[in-house]
């Protein structure tokens, strides 16, 4: 079929039949019911109003969108509110001050519980001490922190005084601050002297100081101590938390802004160019942040431990550990390590410790602890867990099914999450009391969201069929430009298809109309004329009971364009049993994504490997692996986590690739 040219945007191979009913008990009490997909499509904005009022405004808004000048939206416009009341003082007013908000877990298993009136005292502080160094109203304050409760605080005291912050991942470098302080001309670097990282502390503040030794305008630096190391010390620019913050008073009168006030910047590292400074606002980010932690993780403030594993220098940290839970009045768990560190049981010893009742974690943590092994979670007592999220990447269907059954005890709905720093909070996702799950499948627009696939012409796909996913209507948490350049933000979003925000995702629709996330469309593969999405075939490797991980990409080939190139890594098991001899396991890889998809799909190279590339936030940058399989020099490796990981790779290609 060599030169036959499909019509198709995105081919659909991958057929999936599990589907897993919501436990019944849970579907009795849930918070959101299929009512609400009903009541929104028949009166879009005036749900939207109705989730506005969960949160609490000084004044109430009547407006709730205004789209005349798209693609520039203003959502509840004339509301006004002060976003760090609603996620703390309001519920210490409801009497709820004695509830815990944050269990705090460190690294070396230090522990703190902090109540909702603690918090509440430590923000009104941070507040008062941010604006004795000169902070004001409409100014920006970048956060370089370790996953500390400090780091929760310090955003609730900008929003609190209405300055934006822009969270700078711990893990980034001198670089990647120096160009986001120099972009959004942050006034103030709140960082910590460093955090625990994998049984040592690793410093934070010599970044600090590299960077601004580049760019000028930061006024202060407030220093949490953390791990209290040495730290070099600029006088008159350096201030240590505590002495500044402790002597402040615990009364501070929040100011109400407007709902459309820029609460935070967060950057979009990107593939590739200058990071985009991802604008979100106050009034429309809470509602839509509040409602879908509510709705989606089913959570009851009263009786729920949710703990989100993400880090507080990603959307979801933002989104789903600190506005959405606290806004809701929720008890969580924060941690500051890595899951491996002491042990690899250490997130499921959180679990128990803590009876964590909700989780929230990422396909890439599940893979790993898939590769660990199933005998690792089942040391520990999960009974408490009642239901599991995922988000950041398309989960396989496998991973999935693992997760349900390893971690879930087999009862508990996963929630597969799609959504983007740019979506400010989830857009597609099932519902826990009202969806029939599928593995690998994130389904259905949330209610009061609009997203469909649509094909090259911007036509919507037929059920079936696959394409581009777009967002066809604006939500309340949309972002609002990107930072100092609106062009960007339309040539960026709003000019692939006319009128309707494009995310830069593939995805299908079923026969059953529920959507699957392919992955971005930069890393569609094109072979003899079929595009086919890297999602789809990785997910048939990982389905393999060999395979814990794998990565494809499209290298060029004389014969079909491009041709698929696999890289794997193998469970803990079959990786002792292939030691030293590989051929037969790659064939029988090659066979069975054949047997899956179809030949089509069959990739013309599997090579095993120890680790992938990865972003910081556990994303695989298959554009290395595109390097590799192409045999050219790397191109940028600054944003992986691990850069000794490609010599690693590029050591173990073999010289003749395995043919049929
Ligand atoms: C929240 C977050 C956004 C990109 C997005 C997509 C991928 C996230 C996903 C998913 C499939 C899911 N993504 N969740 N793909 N299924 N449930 O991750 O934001 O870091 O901006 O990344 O992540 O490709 O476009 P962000």
């Amino acid at each position: 079929m060599g030169d036959v040219v499909s019509n198709e945007s995105l081919a659909n191979l991958l057929k999936e039949e599990r589907r897993f009913a919501p436990p019944a008990e849970l579907a009795a009490q849930a918070n959101v019911t299929a009512a609400a997909y009903e009541q929104a499509a028949s009166d879009r904005l005036g749900f939207w109003a109705e989730q506005a009022r969960r949160l609490s405004w000084a004044t109430e808004p009547t407006e709730t969108l205004d789209w005349s000048n798209p693609p520039f939206a203003k959502w509840f416009a004339d509301g006004k509110l002060n976003v760090a009341y609603n996620c703390v003082d309001r519920h210490v007013e409801a009497g709820l001050g004695d509830r815990v908000a944050i269990h705090f877990e460190g690294e070396p298993g230090d522990s703190r519980a902090i109540t909702y009136a603690q918090l509440k005292d430590e923000v009104s502080r941070a507040a008062h001490a941010l604006a004795e160094l000169g902070v004001r109203k409409g100014d920006r304050v970048a956060v370089y922190m370790p996953m500390i409760p400090e780091a929760a605080v310090a955003m609730l005291a900008c929003a609190r005084i209405g300055a934006a912050h822009s969270v700078v991942f711990g893990g980034f470098s001198a670089d990647a601050i120096a160009a986001r302080v120099q972009d959004a001309d942050a006034k103030v670097v709140i960082t910590a002297d460093g955090g625990y990282r994998r049984g040592k502390p690793s410093a934070l503040k010599p970044a600090v100081d590299e960077a601004l030794g580049r760019v000028e305008g930061v006024e202060h630096v407030l220093v949490v101590r953390r791990t209290g190391q040495d730290v070099a010390w600029t006088e008159g620019r350096d201030v240590w938390w505590h002495e500044i913050v402790e002597r402040q008073s615990a009364e501070h009168t929040p100011e109400a802004f407007d709902a459309e006030h820029p609460l935070f910047i967060l950057y979009t590292s990107g593939t590739t160019g200058k990071p985009k400074g991802i604008l979100h606002t106050s009034g429309g980010y809470l509602t839509q942040a509040a409602y879908t932690h509510h709705a989606v993780f089913d959570l009851k403030p009263e009786t729920d431990v949710y703990w989100c594993t993400a880090d507080i220098g990603w959307v979801t940290g933002h989104s789903y550990i600190v506005y959405g839970p606290l806004a809701n009045g929720a008890t969580q768990v924060m941690y500051e390590g890595t899951p491996d560190t002491p042990h690899q049981g250490r997130f499921w010893e959180i679990v128990q410790k803590y009876g964590v009742t909700i989780l929230y974690t990422a396909p890439t943590a599940i893979r790993t602890f898939m590769k660990w092994g199933d005998d690792i979670p089942a040391k520990f007592d999960l009974s408490s867990l009642r239901v599991l999220g995922s988000v950041g990447e398309p989960i396989n269907p496998e991973a999935w099914v693992w997760y349900r059954e390893n971690i879930g005890g087999g009862r508990c709905p996963i929630v597969d999450t799609w959504w983007q720093t740019e979506t400010g909070a989830m857009m597609i996702s099932p519902l826990p009391g009202v969806t029939a799950t599928k593995p690998g499948s994130a389904q259905r627009p949330l209610p009061g969201i609009s997203a469909t696939v649509v094909d090259d012409e911007a036509r919507e796909v037929p059920d079936g069929g696959g394409g581009y996913l777009v967002l066809t209507e604006p939500w309340p948490s949309m972002l609002r430009t990107i930072w100092g350049d609106d062009q960007r933000f339309v040539d960026t979003y709003w000019s692939r298809f006319e009128g309707v925000y494009f995310a830069g995702d593939g995805a299908k629709k079923d026969d059953d109309g529920d959507i699957w996330l392919l992955g971005r469309v930069d890393d569609v593969m094109l072979v003899s004329g079929h595009n086919i999405s890297t999602t789809e075939v990785e997910s048939a490797l990982v389905s393999h009971p060999k395979v814990a991980e794998a990565a494809v990409v499209g290298a060029a080939d004389e014969t079909t364009g491009q041709a698929i190139v696999a890289f794997v890594i193998l469970r803990g098991h079959a990786a002792a049993e292939a030691e030293g001899d590989t051929d037969a396991l790659v064939a029988a890889l090659r066979d069975h994504v054949g047997a899956t998809l179809g030949p089509i799909a069959k990739p013309k190279r599997v090579l095993p490997v120890a680790e992938l590339p990865k972003t910081r936030s556990g994303k695989i940058m298959r554009r290395l692996l595109r390097d590799v399989a192409e045999n050219r020099e790397l191109g940028d490796v600054t944003t992986l986590t691990d850069s000794s990981v490609m010599s690693l790779i590029q050591a173990k290609l073999p010289a003749a690739p395995s043919e049929d």
